[in-house]
This record gives C-alpha cells, sequence and structure tokens, in this order.
C-alpha cells in the first residue's frame, strides 16, 4: 500500500541549495519510494539559536515503507551529506523531518507524526501550502491554508526565485 507523505528539507550550512538538491537526489532513489512533488525553496529566517538563514522547502513521496523504515533511510541520507549531529537545533547541512504521513499519528521516543512543531512555523506551512492546502492535520483537525492563515510565526520566510526546475 503506498502512503502519501510530506517531508520537510531544510539546509543552513554551505551551498546550502546545492545539499538541498543533493538530497532530493538521494530520496530520488530510495526504495519503493517516488518523488511526486516539489514546493519552491525558499530563504528563511532562523528559528532558535542558530544564526545562519536556511534554505527550506517541502518534499512529497508516495512510498510503501513504514514510517520508521523511512526516518532510518532518512537519517542515512543526512549522514552521507556530511551531517554532524552535536547539539540540538545546531547548524546543519541537511535536515529532513517526516512532516506528515497519510493521517497517522505516531507518539514514539524516536518518532513523532505529525512533526510536533510543523503547525507552529510558516517556513514549513508555507511550501507545503503550495502542495496540499486542503490536507488536514490529523491531530488538529484544520487544513494547512487555515493553519498558515492562523499563524503567528513573523520570522521572515522570502521565496526564491527559479527555485522548483
Ligand atoms: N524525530 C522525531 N520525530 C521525527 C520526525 N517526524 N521526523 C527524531 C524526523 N525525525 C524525527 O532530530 C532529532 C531526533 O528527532 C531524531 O533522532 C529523530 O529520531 P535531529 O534532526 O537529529 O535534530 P534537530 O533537527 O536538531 O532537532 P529537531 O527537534 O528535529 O529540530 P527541528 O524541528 O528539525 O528544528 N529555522 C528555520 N528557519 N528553518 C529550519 O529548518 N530547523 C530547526 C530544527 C530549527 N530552526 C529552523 C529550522
Ligand atoms: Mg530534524
Amino acid at each position: 500500500m503506498q502512503s502519501q507523505v510530506f517531508i520537510g528539507v531544510g539546509s543552513n550550512l554551505g551551498n546550502r541549495q546545492a545539499y538541498y538538491q543533493k538530497a532530493l537526489d538521494l530520496m530520488a532513489d530510495l526504495p519503493q519510494t517516488t518523488i511526486v512533488g516539489c514546493s519552491s525553496l525558499y530563504e528563511t529566517e532562523p528559528i532558535g539559536e542558530a544564526k545562519n538563514w536556511y534554505v527550506n522547502g517541502v518534499v512529497e513521496l508516495e512510498t510503501a515503507l513504514s514510517p520508521q523504515q523511512l526516518l532510518g533511510h532518512l537519517q542515512k541520507i543526512e549522514l552521507a551529506l556530511g551531517r554532524k549531529r552535536t547539539k540540538k537545533w545546531a547548524s546543519r547541512t541537511i535536515d529532513l523531518d517526516i512532516l506528515l504521513f497519510d493521517k497517522q499519528i505516531v507518539h514514539e521516543e524516536r518518532l513523532q507524526i505529525p512533526h510536533p512543531e510543523m503547525h507552529r512555523r510558516r517556513f514549513v506551512l508555507l511550501p507545503l501550502s503550495e502542495l496540499a492546502p486542503q490536507f488536514v492535520h490529523p491531530l488538529l483537525g484544520a487544513t494547512v491554508a487555515e493553519l498558515l492563515a492562523g499563524l503567528a510565526d513573523d520570522k521572515q520566510v522570502l521565496r526564491l526565485p527559479l527555485s522548483n526546475g
């Protein structure tokens, strides 16, 4: 059975767009998985301690993997792209977060779906709204478009030109 999945992609170290593209290439090669959509890229003011601005976007996958299997594959891609796990929210070459996995709710120590911060973040909801504005958040019962309209996050999120070609 195929699941519809949205991945939040972020980079704030080195050649951010090159890392972003590499992550897309590696996700395209995952077993039992197809990329079915890519948002525009955005340059985004950091939330948290990091000083470097991020490049963020969202990718839509169809996969027959389980959420746990997909997480394992995404973490291997992060390592392959030179991600060092230092402290929480440290700058990183690439960060791949599972935002939504069908309507599933997962509450495990190493995996929480929906991503617990996604509904508070403009850098997630804006690119996600390009792909799935009517997707209903399974815990909050609101669509992505509604969550975006009601957002308090005032951090800057700037669309990069010609970024999803
Ligand atoms: N984990 C749990 N749920 C998930 C999930 N749904 N997807 C666990 C992926 N991983 C999940 O993640 C720590 C652990 O979270 C993993 O081992 C996994 O088992 P991590 O990627 O090692 O650490 P992190 O990214 O530093 O922490 P965290 O809590 O994932 O932070 P976020 O939410 O990723 O936030 N500002 C801007 N503008 N743009 C950004 O992209 N990102 C962050 C990091 C902060 N500020 C930002 C951005
Ligand atoms: Mg993360």
